[in-house]
């Protein structure tokens, strides 16, 4: 996958934050002290595991980022593990530069495990998506789903935007959202997420400095989220052991998902998979007429007991949706009058 950003020297530097957090200000985790002088600084957007979907969604609009610690507890982190170390052993090395010559990766993890599949719907996280996605869609689908392992002497990945893999001028309006769960601790020294505060706001091709990019540092079991607009990547693995996170991203059910799901988990892999998971990976309309099959809706190839109802416009309330959502112009903006 080919994500990147041209140097445009001189590109135009975007408004910093002016709001912080009132009510729910972040509570610090006193995790390694190994933060670079400028994190310790940063007013960090983090959260406890109570944190409501609102104040999330608020902290990735002002600052990109957010960070929810130990949303997971160690009994669900214990079995996600379980259900992927064999998986990670049986892997090869990554083979570029972007996927990394020391990280391990899989996908499909809906598939492979019963715990990232609770994860995938937690009400906090479905809260976030309502209200970071459900504006501008009917409806939104899981994209991803990837663990990134990265082992001792792994470097940086590059930094680039989830939202380049789509031909759009960044930034846009939130096309995905990420949530990388942290299945061991994440540290400045372990290659815990790089990220540029506030580039969710940057213009297409602005170029952070290193010293814009901080360290996701968080407790296993937490999760960090942030949107396609976020400048982000690995950090580099400076310690004597692997640093493990499960990526699992959201879309726009318009827009194609980036990992091709429903051939992953074809209906007849499908029927030990709860509905509401299946849907989220792609057995749903992603808007009215998108995505039906013959009988209607796409569930009822994983479930023959549902009714076939013949139904290609995925039903009254995603209609209602659709209508809801203010369109977008795609060229131009013509001087029309339409605001
Ligand atoms: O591993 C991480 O922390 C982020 C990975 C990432 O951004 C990617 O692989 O696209």
């Amino acid at each position: 996958m080919g994500r990147w950003f041209a140097r445009v020297p001189g590109a135009a530097v975007a408004a910093p934050p002016t709001r912080h957090l009132a009510s729910k200000r972040p509570r610090r985790w006193n995790g390694p002290q190994t933060r670079q002088r400028s994190q310790q600084r940063m007013p960090r957007p983090e959260f406890d595991r109570d944190a409501s979907p609102e104040a999330v969604a608020e902290a990735l609009d002002e600052h990109g980022y957010a960070i929810v610690r130990e949303l997971a507890d160690a009994e669900t982190v214990s079995r996600l593990n379980a259900d992927f170390d064999p998986h990670v052993d049986a892997v090869q090395l990554g083979r570029t530069d972007f996927a990394g010559h020391r990280t391990k990766r899989i996908n499909n993890l809906i598939a492979k495990s019963a715990a990232c599949r609770e994860l995938a719907v937690h009400p906090t996280i479905m809260g976030v998506c309502d209200r970071v996605l459900l504006p501008h869609c009917a409806r939104y689908h899981l994209h991803v789903t990837l663990l990134v392992d990265l082992q001792p002497g792994e470097t940086a990945q590059e930094l680039h935007r989830d939202g380049g893999i789509y031909p759009v001028r960044l930034p846009s309006i939130p096309m995905t959202l990420a949530t990388m769960w942290a299945c061991n601790d994440f540290t400045a020294g372990n290659g815990g997420t790089r990220l540029v505060p506030g580039s969710h706001r940057w213009a297409h091709d602005r170029q952070p400095t290193a010293d814009e990019a901080v360290n996701a540092e968080m407790p296993a079991g937490s999760v960090l989220l942030y949107t396609s607009n976020l400048i982000h990547g690995s950090g580099a693995n400076r310690s004597n052991g692997n640093r493990r996170g499960m990526g699992l991203h959201y879309n726009l059910g318009w827009l194609r998902q980036e990992e091709n799901q429903y051939l992953s988990i074809p209906p007849d892999k499908a029927k030990d998979i709860p509905h509401e998971v299946l849907k989220l990976i792609g057995y749903d309309f992603g808007g009215p007429y998108l995505g039906f099959v013959e009988t209607g809706h796409p569930l009822t190839l994983a479930d023959p007991a549902l009714p076939r109802d013949m139904d290609r416009t995925g039903g009254a309330a995603i209609t209602a949706r659709s209508r809801a959502i203010k369109p977008l112009y795609l060229g131009d903006t013509p001087d029309d009058g339409l605001d």
